[in-house]
């Protein structure tokens, strides 16, 4: 059995014992959180905006991108848990100041969704990448680019590479 496959099989078996149900490809790999249509990671060290978006383009996903105060307050809860004080979001206006970008599922969009603290963004001494501020309620910071914060990755669960198992009656799993 290739590698990949005997992966596959255990995280089947480890979602049969946690109770989801097998045979819905909507779910996240092993390592990501699964909060509505996405999948997020949490990276253990920080790193600078750029690193933060190859690192998690490398794992298939993109920079957190927020989309509706539901998925911000999500975001929020987590920062509290985890003890982030605040982490990238995959948005920047370093291209063009004052137009907010963001990474979408094909390449970058205008920012949909914005959540700024009062006064924010200000591009003080020229920031141009944002930020999620556990301190300020989930509110949004315009902040340097280049210093080492936390990172989030996003992916959808939909494009999951995970394979779907099915446990037949003979107490087999069948793709
Ligand atoms: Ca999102
Ligand atoms: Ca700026």
């Amino acid at each position: 059995m290739a590698v990949t496959e005997h992966r596959n099989l255990k995280s089947a078996i480890i979602i049969v014992t946690t109770g989801f149900i097998v045979g819905n490809c909507a779910i996240c790999t092993l390592g990501w959180l699964k909060h509505g249509s996405s999948c997020y990671k949490f990276a253990s060290d920080k790193m600078t905006w750029e690193n933060g978006s190859t690192y998690c383009q490398d794992l298939g996903g993109m920079l957190l991108v927020i989309e509706s105060e539901e998925e911000n307050d999500f975001i929020t809860g987590k920062l509290r848990n985890l003890n982030m004080i605040r982490a990238w979001l995959g948005c920047s206006d370093k291209d063009s100041e004052g137009t907010w970008m963001c990474y979408a599922d094909e390449g970058i969009t205008r920012m949909q969704y914005e959540n700024w603290a009062d006064e924010k963004p200000n591009n003080f001494r020229g920031q141009d990448c944002g930020v999620i501020e556990k301190n300020k309620d989930g509110k949004w910071k315009d902040r340097g680019c280049n210093i080492l914060r936390s990172t989030i990755c996003e992916k959808s669960s939909r494009v999951s590479t995970m394979s779907c198992y099915s446990l037949d009656s003979d107490g087999r799993f069948y793709p």
